[in-house]
């Protein structure tokens, strides 16, 4: 299986054995893969180089770990497009996952100065602060902290929050939702925020901005949203 004599390091053909097993579905999602001490066997090389290799299989997301059970397949992550302005419950719906939301804080605020900047208020509007934790199937995905002038949206309530809020803004309000603008960066799960995902830390997230208007030009939100780095990938197409 393993060519001794090859330029390719020993530990990174033991990857690529792995990943061809788990592309092959020989190891399927969620299942265990065999023991550090049974693979170096099996590759008559050393536990150190079968680390090696499994610890980088779980860097790229393509393993996980438990604590005292063993190394187990990860599911394949999510593909988010990132050119349509879509909703939470949209998105799992179009894959076929059940949206669920967990409302972890709604208050009326006002904003800090940057906020206030990007909804373009005045230093006395108020915004309804909202953070909901949102899963597929039950699954924790991401943190939504999202920003919304009371103003525009004066009957936002608990209950609508449990639902989509673009379907409120659409169906109950009957607002035209245009465009936004996103911007995305990478970051370190902060503690709180890992416990709300079910990750162990230290754990790389990706922290996404988006602020949204209306077809009028007014600005409706600025969310701040945490995803998991280990369910999520993004995707875009571009032309030229
Ligand atoms: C998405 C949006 C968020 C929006 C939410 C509405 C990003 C970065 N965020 O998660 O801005 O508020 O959907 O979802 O894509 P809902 O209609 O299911 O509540």
């Amino acid at each position: 299986m393993l060519d001794k004599q090859s330029a390719i390091p020993i530990y990174v053909q033991i990857e690529d054995y792995l990943k061809q097993q788990i592309a092959q579905d020989v190891y399927p999602v969620k299942s265990i893969i065999p023991s550090e001490r049974e693979l170096s066997e099996l590759f008559g090389v050393s536990r150190m180089t079968v680390r090696q290799s499994l610890t980088n299989l779980v860097k790229e997301g393509l393993l996980y770990r438990e604590k005292g059970r063993g190394t187990f397949v990860a599911e394949e992550k999510m593909e988010q497009p990132l050119n349509g302005l879509t909703s939470f419950t949209e998105d799992m719906k179009a894959r076929g996952l059940s949206p669920g939301t967990k409302l972890i804080g709604f208050s009326q605020v006002r904003p800090d100065p940057q906020i206030r900047a990007r909804l373009g208020l005045s230093s006395e509007a108020l915004v309804h602060k909202v953070v909901r934790i949102r899963y597929a199937d039950n699954t924790p995905m991401a943190i939504e902290r999202s920003y919304l002038p009371v103003d525009l949206l004066p009957t936002l309530s608990e209950e609508a929050l449990q639902g989509s809020l673009y379907a409120f803004i659409e169906q109950q309000e009957k607002l035209v939702i245009g465009q936004a603008t996103q911007r995305m960066e990478a970051a370190l799960a902060k503690k709180e925020d890992a416990e709300y995902l079910q990750i162990a830390i230290p754990a790389a997230v990706v922290q996404i901005e988006r602020v949204s208007t209306l077809e009028d030009g007014r600005t409706f939100e600025v969310v701040r949203s945490t995803y998991r780095s280990d369910r999520y990938k993004f995707i875009s197409e571009i032309g030229r």
